[in-house]
């Protein structure tokens, strides 16, 4: 009885451009340390980036997070939503702005395609606000075959400016 559950390294990816995103993304991180079954094991410096896709919109602070958990990744992704919603974030437009935005980068080395749990995430590869914070803390990490540091070398990285503190700034009080 009483099987030791598996750990696996996810890589968690935190945005948000409204109100204040680095409060918001540093509850959501306490509050996923907090999960007995979750546990925060490096953050990455905080980055300002342009706004991609929608691009009227203000600029956004990014992070990246490498958890450990023996949460199953449908569960750790209704986590993740469910700590967007007690941050109160609300779904307006597609794109839009967001005070928080948590996405599944990673999970372990598994490949997932199903209904709102696309992993690895589909465009990672190709989005300097996820591979400069991914690459800071997991440089070596495979990305579509390649490096998350291989790839970042490969995209734009125009407007990407990494904030000084490091990877402490969501354990301040
Ligand atoms: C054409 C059409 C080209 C759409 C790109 C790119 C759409 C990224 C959505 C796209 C397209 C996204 C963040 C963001 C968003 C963020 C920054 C998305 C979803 N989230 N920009 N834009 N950081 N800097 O976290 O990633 S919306
Ligand atoms: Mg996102
Ligand atoms: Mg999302």
């Amino acid at each position: 009885m009483n099987e030791v559950a598996e750990r696996t390294r996810a890589y968690l990816g935190l945005g948000g451009n409204l109100g204040d995103p680095a409060t918001a993304m540093a509850s959501a991180l306490r509050m996923l340390d907090a999960h007995e079954a979750v546990t925060v094991a490096t953050v990455s410096s905080l980055y300002r980036t342009p706004p991609w896709g929608k691009t009227d919109q203000p600029d956004f602070l990014n992070a990246v997070a490498a958890v450990d958990t023996t949460l199953p990744p449908r569960a750790l992704l209704e986590l993740c939503l469910e700590t967007e919603r007690a941050l109160k974030r609300v779904r307006i437009e597609r794109w839009g702005p967001r005070v928080i935005d948590m996405d599944i980068l990673l999970f372990g080395r598994e490949r997932i395609a199903e209904e709102g749990l696309q992993v690895p995430h589909p465009r990672m590869g190709e989005r300097a606000f996820v591979l400069a914070p991914l690459s800071e803390i997991a440089p070596d990490v495979d990305v579509d075959g390649g490096t998350a540091m291989e790839r970042l070398a490969g995209v734009e990285k125009a407007g990407i400016e990494r904030l000084p503190g490091g990877g402490d700034w969501w354990r301040r009080d």
